[in-house]
């Protein structure tokens, strides 16, 4: 009897531990604050993301703590290969404020909005069309910022 009653116990434990080892599947990152937490105007709090490989999805949640206009100061977060990043910048600058400084199709792999201050927008990355090992990148595209604004995104 007592080893039927461990037994149950531990059938009841056994999805707590299972969730409490799950790997994190989203990530919350801001936007006009430095990565030591101070307000950065031209900043993300995060400098690298690590994508876990056992994640189906992976989400971005990117909040714009800055106070300056979006026509000053927007923020958003694309992600797309290290390689692409250039291209990408360059295409959106084209595009101009009126796309959101984003031409769509230009090498991102996702795309937040730009944001204004106190705005939040969510990206998902299906993460079997990620590379482990690849490099890829994170950043803003508002004309200037991803010299500041960028990190590196990788599948772990
Ligand atoms: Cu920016």
């Amino acid at each position: 009897m007592k080893l039927f009653y461990a037994s149950l116990l531990a059938l009841m434990l056994s999805p707590l531990q299972s969730f409490g080892a799950a790997a994190k599947c989203e990530l919350a990152v801001q936007s006009g604050i430095d990565a030591n937490g101070k307000p950065n105007p031209m900043a993300f709090n995060v400098k690298s993301i690590e994508v876990p490989a056992s994640c189906k999805k992976f989400k971005i949640t990117l909040e714009n703590k800055s106070t300056l206009p979006k026509t000053a100061m927007g923020h958003n977060l694309v992600v797309a290969e290290a390689g692409k990043m250039a291209a990408v910048t360059a295409a959106a600058m084209k595009a101009g404020i009126k796309n959101e400084y984003l031409q769509k199709g230009s090498g991102e792999i996702t795309a937040t909005k730009l944001l204004g201050p106190s705005e939040k927008d969510s990206v998902t990355l299906v993460v079997a069309n990620l590379k482990k090992g690849s490099a890829y990148k994170f950043f803003c595209t508002f004309p200037g910022h991803s010299a500041m604004m960028q990190g590196d995104l990788s599948v772990k």
